[in-house]
Order: structure tokens, then C-alpha cells, then sequence
């Protein structure tokens, strides 16, 4: 018998190539022939996008018959990565797909290269959204993204003579198969303008809002898919385009260009993300980004309140919406604002919604993150808001007497403005009172969230504070990165554990077989091999992957301390410099990451490990023992090749400074060791794996904020420490610089004078630890042993579990399963 399935929905192999070669015709225009390998993988991208439609409509038809309880996550970024990949994996159709291009004469995997990633984020925190997608989708929680569609996502990075080099990254050039415009759901932002008190027809005080710009607000959907469940949620990000008005002005009043001028500016709110990772500038624009995307959702919140015939005062029966960090925090004013000034409640039932609706997630303890803006600034561009802020903070003061009489310290540190000079608005502490849940996002970090930066709201409020440790999804960061080894565990313990990360505990069991061993290390080898290929083929570098590959990737920074590897990577280069003979195990050095743009410290920190690598892998005393390797312009792409790759992860951030870390996990769960401090959600992989399969090193928190009230002088390790001092006196010398002395001065005199993260503290702790790791690569079978005791005990860290605890603990939400109508 002949069966034939829909074209759109089929997902037997004839179907596929059937379909995929229909879509080349018609939606790319092509004949096979002339087609490219873009035009191949834009047919193939649609012709997984069909096959996400009848899930993707039958799921929100389901959700809206049922008026079920929806989770809002509010975020400014959406570190999506590429979608295909991903999509074949929770379709289950990944090797279907890939034997169908290989029978048209395709490699799947050249297909996987031409997709643009959405860099719609900065680092962990953007990439955190996207995992809890992922698992929102595969735990059949009713669940919306909300977040902005930048025209310009993270900059490219480039690197030249050492240096970075920021490019546009165009990421919309080609087009993008996996958004559906929604202009039928748009909506309008009001800015600027000033406020207005009537009294309405029922004699009640109220107020009107004008005015002085007003920008258009249009979806962009996004299905996101569940693993091998039928549900498939929304990723929805809003555009910013100007009202027609401008076009109407632009015939009438005759200044055609001041015209289209104000209607570019309104659209620039959406151009581009802001490239800074835990620092805020106070800028305009990112204030009108930050409103305007929360804005639109919250609108488009009560537009699906109204459609689904729900009543405003059940808004927070609803939905529950997370504050991804304090970036939509100005939510908390503007749900009272519609609430109040457009539905007409008031404010005790409006506040009483608002603080039931809301819960804040932190994701970082430094200080020069945390996000105030400057009451001038806020008040000219949301006069209402400000107003409502007052009000709000009115409230908050009193309610602070009464449970802390007289203490006026007490009300100036938590008051909603800090009033200690010029006048700013405190988002976090906004977050905090208008939230019913906050968290942070490790044991750790929570821990010292309660204890210094948030001290005061733990007291006032300590049923509110939780703790949710980070979790990144094993579909992408194991099934889709590392193919071999999800093959070689489900051989053994079949498949489940993609979606119960827990059954990977079930790996325990083979410590001892060799055979198993010698296979995970064979995997192992072979992917290195792969890396090292893709290396020789961009930078003409060969690495040898039977060294000990050695990776730190993420975000550069002076906390997370990457300058403190290379400090490790100088030290082995001086001893083989004083003794070429000695026996040392070989180690192939990769880093990867960008600097924010006005960053200059990080940025110097690049080209210092780009010196010290042109220095090490051209010296013939070497022997090719060392290799350093600056990998350029990181991205999820990239990382999902570096993972797998990796024999030691370094997270090696000062104690207390790291929220959580993500990528540590992602390096464990694929058998990496981790070399690391106690800070972040290390202290949790450590307590999982065992701290005889981790390398552990450094100060603690404590110690650390001991050492600095003890008053931390980096020169007492300088000058007790000869290999430290050996190390510094090279770089300061112009050694790696050509003979320039004054090139990396900045850093060296940086660290000499105040050493703010304590590299020097930890500096032998850090050195003699990577020896044990050295030591330790040599017995191959006990380093086998402890990576694979890596996979089998890292369940906790996949996001489905975190997301587990924010169900269980914060939203209190219900699984909605679909089924699919024929
Ligand atoms: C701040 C700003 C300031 C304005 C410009 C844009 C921007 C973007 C991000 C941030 C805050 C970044 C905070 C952050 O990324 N935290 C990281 O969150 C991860 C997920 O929870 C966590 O694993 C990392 O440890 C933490 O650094």
C-alpha cells in the first residue's frame, strides 16, 4: 500500500525530500541546480518550520479554549542560537532529515553552517532565557517570550593584530524562516509629554497621560518547540516602527525630511542591542527599549485577557510574569498604570495584582550593574510612571516604619530613590517591592544576595527570597552538540535521560568497564580531532588533540579572570624557557568570548593572550608542547563545538562575583573537569560530582571580602613569589609586546597597585592546582574515570529541573498537554 503524507506535515523520508525540494521551487524559487547552499538550507528551514505549524496552532488554540495559566518571561535578551538543529532534535526527526539531504546529495551538517544565529543577547543571562524555553516548550507549560527583535544583534567579532574588532552583525540580511509577523496584533507606546488630573463621571481622581511621541509595536513569533512533546510555544519579539501620523505630517506640514526623521528615530528603539555584560551607562535609548518591549507585552497581555473573555481583575490568576534581571522592571509601574489609568481600578486592588503577578530574578552582585536612572532623565521620558514610582514608594516607606520604627538609615537605603546626591530611580529595589517571589539564580549567590546586596529586603520581606539554580538544556548542549556521546549513553541506558537528566546517574555503573571507558574516551579523541580541524581550517594553527585541551569561554571580563590563565600559560612558558627538557604535559590553550566595546581592560586582556600565543607557539624551545589559541567571535554556534571538545573547563572567577556560570555546566555534562573557585553554581557541580572529580582552588567568598577588609596588598605575593614575579616581570618587560613596556602597563600596574579580583591571592593556589591537572591527564584511565563521573552526575544542572523549581515554588503553573487534531 501507498501512503501518502501531507507535504506540510509528513515526516517519512519521501515526504521530506518531496517537500524540501517543493519549498526550494517555490518559496526560494530555485531549480536544484543553480540553488545555493543558502537557497538549500532556506528550503530546508521551511520545511521544518511546515512541520512545527500544526503543533505551534494547535497549541495555541488549546491554550486559549482553556484559558490556561500562562508563564510571561520578560527578558531584554534571547540568546536563541541556530533554530534547525534544534528543531530536528525535538521533532525527532534529526536522522530522517539528515538521510534525506544526504540522498539529494546534501551534507546536513554545511546546511547547519548557513544559518545566521539570532545573537539577541549579551552572554549567560540571554542564553539562560533561551534554555528555559526550550523546557517551558518540553514540560507543556503554557508559556510566551517576550522580548525586543533587534535589527542588530551582538557585534561580530573580529580580530586584528591582537586586537578586537566589533562588525555590524546583519543577522536579517538573508531573510529569517523561523518569524511570522503579526502586524494584526500591534500595538502603540506612548513616551514623553506630561500628565493631566480630571475627575471621571463617577467623581473618582484620575489621570491622563500625554503624550509627546507615540511608537508602533509589532510582533515577531517565534515557535518554540518541546522536546518530543506536541507542545510548541512562543517566542514573541517586538519591532519599533512609527506611527503613520509621521507619514500624514510628512504630506501636510511640509517638512518632509524633520518628518521622516522623527519617524527613523522612533524606529531606532528596536535597532540594536547594547553590547554591555554587567555594566549599565544610563542611556535614553536603552530606557525607551526596556519600556517599550514591556509596554507592548503587557498590552498585548490584556488584549489575550480580553479574547479569552477573562476579567482584569484576574489578571494575575492568568499569567505570572518573570523579570529576567531588573531590565523590564519599569513592568511594576506600568501594570498599575493600565490597571488604573486605563481600566479605571484602584490602587490597593491594582497594587495587590501587580505584586501577585510579578517575581524578579537577579543575575549579578556587582555593584556597577545594577541598574538607576536619573530622575530627570526618567521623569522627562514617563512622567506617569514617575509619578506612580513616588506613590508606590509612598506606600513602601510606611509600610517600612511600622515594621522598623525610627531607623532613618533603614528608609534611605531601601527608599525607591537614592537621594545621596543626584537622584536616581533604583530598579532593583522597584523589583523587590513589586514582586511576590525573588531569586537568585545559585545557592551561592543567592546566600550572599540575602546577606550584602539585598540584606535590607530579606529582612523586610524573607518569605519572598528563593533560591532557583541556573540549568542549560541537554537537548541543545548534548543531544544536538555532541551526537557521539548521546549515542554511546543511550546505547547503554536508552533515551530517556534527554528528558529526565537524572538517569544519567545510570552511567555510574560502567566506572569500572573498560570497554565503556575506552569508548567515551574514543569519542573524546575523535571530537577533538574534529576541533582541531575546524581550527587548522580558519587559523592555520595545528592544534594536537592528544594535548590536554584547555578551554575558557565566555564573556570577558576582570571577574571572571582570564588574565589569571594567562598568567598559568606564562608561568609553564618561563619554566620551559629555564629548562627546555622539562617534562610537562602538553596543552593546547582556547579561549573564546567578546569584550564590551567601551571595555578597555577586557579588550587589552584579548590582545595580551594574542601576544603571549604569537610568542609561545612560534618558539622552537616549545616544541609544540604549549599552544594558545584566541578563538574569535564566540557565539552559540561555535560554543556548541567547543563544548564536546573539552578536556578542562575554567571557571575561575573570584569567589562571590559569578552568579551562577552556565557554561561550567555545559562543559561537565559533555565530561569536561573543571578547574574552579567556590563561587557560583561551581560549588554546586563540585557538591554533584565529588571533589575528588573536580579541581578545586582559591580563595572563598569569605576569605575573599576577609582579605579585602584586612586591607589586600597585591605586592605581598609579588614579591614572596618568584614565579609570580617572574611571570609579571616578563609581560612588564615588552617581552610579548616587541620591546614595548608601556603596551600592557595598564593591566600589570592594574594589578600591582589594586588587584580588585585577587589574582595574585589566588595566584598559587590556582598554579599548583593546574599541576595536579597536568599530573593527573597522564593517568588516562582515572581521567577517563572522573569525565565520565562528570556526565553521569551533572542531571541536576539541566534547565528542565530549574524550571521544575520556578513551577513548583514561584508560578504554580499546570502542564497543558495537546494532542493534535487530524
Ligand atoms: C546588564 C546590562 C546593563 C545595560 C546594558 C545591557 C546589559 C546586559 C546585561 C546586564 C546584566 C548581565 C547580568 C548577567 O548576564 N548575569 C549572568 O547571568 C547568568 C545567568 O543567570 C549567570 O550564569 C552569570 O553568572 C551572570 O553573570
Amino acid at each position: 500500500t501507498v501512503r501518502v503524507e501531507d507535504d506540510r506535515t509528513g515526516l517519512d523520508i519521501e515526504t521530506l525530500k518531496r517537500a524540501f525540494l517543493d519549498n526550494l521551487f517555490y518559496i526560494q524559487g530555485k531549480f536544484p541546480e543553480i540553488a545555493t547552499q543558502n537557497d538549500y538550507y532556506m528550503a530546508l528551514a521551511y520545511t521544518v518550520r511546515d512541520r512545527l505549524f500544526r503543533r505551534w496552532l494547535n497549541t495555541a488554540e488549546t491554550y486559549s479554549k482553556q484559558g490556561a495559566r500562562t508563564v510571561c518571561y520578560l527578558s531584554a535578551e534571547f540568546l536563541m542560537g541556530p533554530h534547525l538543529g534544534n528543531n530536528l532534535i525535538n521533532l525527532g526527526i534529526f536522522d530522517t532529515v539528515k538521510q534525506a539531504m544526504t540522498e539529494l546529495g546534501l551534507d546536513l551538517d554545511e546546511l547547519f553552517e548557513k544559518e545566521e544565529e539570532p545573537g539577541l543577547g549579551n552572554g549567560g543571562l540571554g542564553r539562560l532565557a533561551a534554555c528555559y524555553l526550550d523546557s517551558l516548550a518540553s514540560l507543556e507549560t503554557p508559556s510566551i517570550g517576550y522580548g525586543i527583535r533587534y535589527e542588530f544583534g551582538i557585534f561580530d567579532q573580529d580580530i586584528k593584530d591582537g586586537w578586537q574588532v566589533e562588525v555590524t552583525d546583519k543577522w536579517l540580511r538573508f531573510g529569517n524562516p523561523w518569524e511570522v509577523a503579526r502586524p494584526e496584533w500591534e500595538v502603540e507606546v506612548k513616551f514623553g509629554g506630561h500628565t493631566q488630573a480630571f475627575t471621571d463621571e463617577h467623581g473618582n481622581y484620575r489621570v491622563l497621560w500625554v503624550p509627546d511621541k507615540v511608537v508602533r509595536g509589532v510582533p515577531y513569533d517565534t515557535p518554540i518547540s518541546g522536546y518530543k512533546v506536541n507542545s510548541c510555544n512562543t517566542l514573541r519579539l517586538w519591532a519599533a516602527e512609527a506611527t503613520d501620523s509621521f507619514d500624514f505630517d510628512a504630506f501636510n506640514a511640509g517638512d518632509y525630511s524633520g518628518a521622516v526623521f522623527k519617524k527613523m528615530e522612533s524606529e531606532t528603539i528596536s535597532k540594536v542591542l547594547y553590547p554591555n555584560d554587567n555594566m549599565t551607562q544610563g542611556k535614553i535609548l536603552r530606557l525607551e527599549q526596556q519600556f517599550f518591549f514591556v509596554s507592548c507585552s503587557l498590552q498585548d497581555m490584556f488584549r489575550i485577557l480580553k479574547r479569552q473573555n477573562i476579567a482584569i481583575e484576574r489578571f494575575h490568576e492568568k499569567f505570572t510574569i518573570q523579570l529576567n534581571d531588573t531590565h523590564p522592571t519599569i513592568a511594576v509601574a506600568e501594570l498599575m498604570r493600565l490597571l488604573m489609568d486605563e481600566y479605571g481600578m484602584e490602587w490597593d486592588k491594582a497594587w495587590s495584582i501587580v505584586t501577585s503577578t510579578f517575581a524578579y530574578t537577579n543575575h549579578t552582585l556587582l555593584p556597577e550593574a545594577l541598574e538607576r536612572w536619573p530622575i530627570s532623565l526618567f521623569g522627562s521620558m514617563l512622567p506617569r510612571h514617575l509619578e506612580i514610582i513616588y506613590e508606590i514608594n509612598r506606600h513602601f516607606l510606611d509600610d517600612i516604619r511600622i515594621k522598623f520604627p525610627d531607623d532613618l538609615d533603614r528608609l534611605s537605603r531601601m527608599s525607591l530613590i537614592d537621594e545621596s546626591g543626584e537622584r536616581y530611580v533604583r530598579m532593583a529595589h522597584l523589583a523587590c517591592v513589586g514582586s511576590h517571589a525573588i531569586n537568585g539564580v545559585a545557592a551561592l549567590h543567592t546566600k550572599l544576595l540575602k546577606q550584602d546586596v539585598l540584606h535590607d529586603f530579606a529582612e523586610m520581606y524573607p518569605e519572598k527570597f528563593v533560591n532557583v539554580t541556573n540549568g542549560v538544556t541537554p537537548r541543545r548542549f548534548v543531544a544536538l552538540s555532541n551526537p557521539r556521546l548521546t549515542r554511546l549513553i543511550t546505547s547503554k541506558i536508552g533515551g530517556n535521560w534527554i528528558k529526565h537528566l537524572d538517569d544519567l546517574r545510570q552511567l555510574e555503573k560502567y566506572v569500572d568497564d573498560t570497554g565503556f571507558c575506552s569508548e567515551f574516551r574514543t569519542i573524546k579523541h575523535e571530537i577533538k580531532q574534529d576541533l582541531s580541524n575546524y581550527i587548522k581550517g580558519l587559523y592555520d594553527i595545528n592544534v594536537d588533540p592528544n594535548s590536554l585541551f584547555d578551554i575558557q569561554s565566555k564573556r570577558i571580563h576582570e571577574y571572571k579572570r582570564q588574565h589569571l590563565n594567562a598568567l598559568h600559560i606564562v608561568t609553564l612558558y618561563n619554566r620551559i624557557k629555564a629548562n627546555p627538557d622539562i617534562d610537562i604535559t602538553p596543552r593546547t590553550f582556547l579561549f573564546g568570548g567578546k569584550a564590551a566595546p567601551g571595555y578597555y581592560m577586557a579588550k587589552l586582556i584579548i590582545k595580551l593572550i594574542n601576544s603571549i600565543a604569537d610568542v609561545v607557539n612560534r618558539d622552537p624551545d616549545v616544541r609544540d608542547r604549549l599552544k594558545v589559541l584566541f578563538m574569535k567571535d564566540y557565539s552559540v554556534k561555535f560554543a556548541q563545538r567547543v563544548y564536546p571538545a573539552a578536556d578542562l573547563s575554567e571557571q575561575i572567577s573570584t569567589a562571590g562575583k559569578e552568579a551562577s556560570g552556565t557554561g561550567n555546566m555545559k562543559f561537565a555534562m559533555n565530561g569536561a573537569l573543571t578547574i574552579g573557585t567556590l563561587d557560583g553554581a561551581n560549588v554546586e557541580i563540585l557538591e554533584e560530582v565529588g571533589a575528588e572529580n573536580f579541581f578545586l582552588f582559591g580563595l572563598t567568598a569569605e576569605e575573599v571580602s576577609q582579605k579585602k577588609a584586612a586591607g589586600y596588598n597585591p605586592q605581598d605575593f609579588y614579591s614572596t613569589d618568584p614565579e609570580l614575579k617572574l611571570v609579571i616581570d616578563r609581560i612588564s618587560s615588552g617581552f610579548f609586546s616587541h620591546g614595548d613596556t608601556e603596551l600592557f602597563k595598564p593591566l600589570i600596574d592594574d594589578l600591582m597597585y589594586h588587584d580588585q579580583y585577587l589574582l595574585f591571592a589566588d595566584y598559587r593556589s590556582y598554579i599548583d592546582c593546574q599541576d595536579r591537572v597536568g599530573l593527573t591527564y597522564r593517568d588516562q584511565d582515572l581521567w577517563t574515570r572522573m569525565t565520565l563521573l562528570n556526565t553521569a552526575r551533572t542531571g541536576k544542572f539541566s534547565s528542565d529541573r530549574s524550571i521544575q523549581d520556578y513551577i513548583d515554588n514561584i508560578w504554580h503553573t499546570k502542564p497543558v498537554s495537546i494532542d493534535l487534531k487530524e
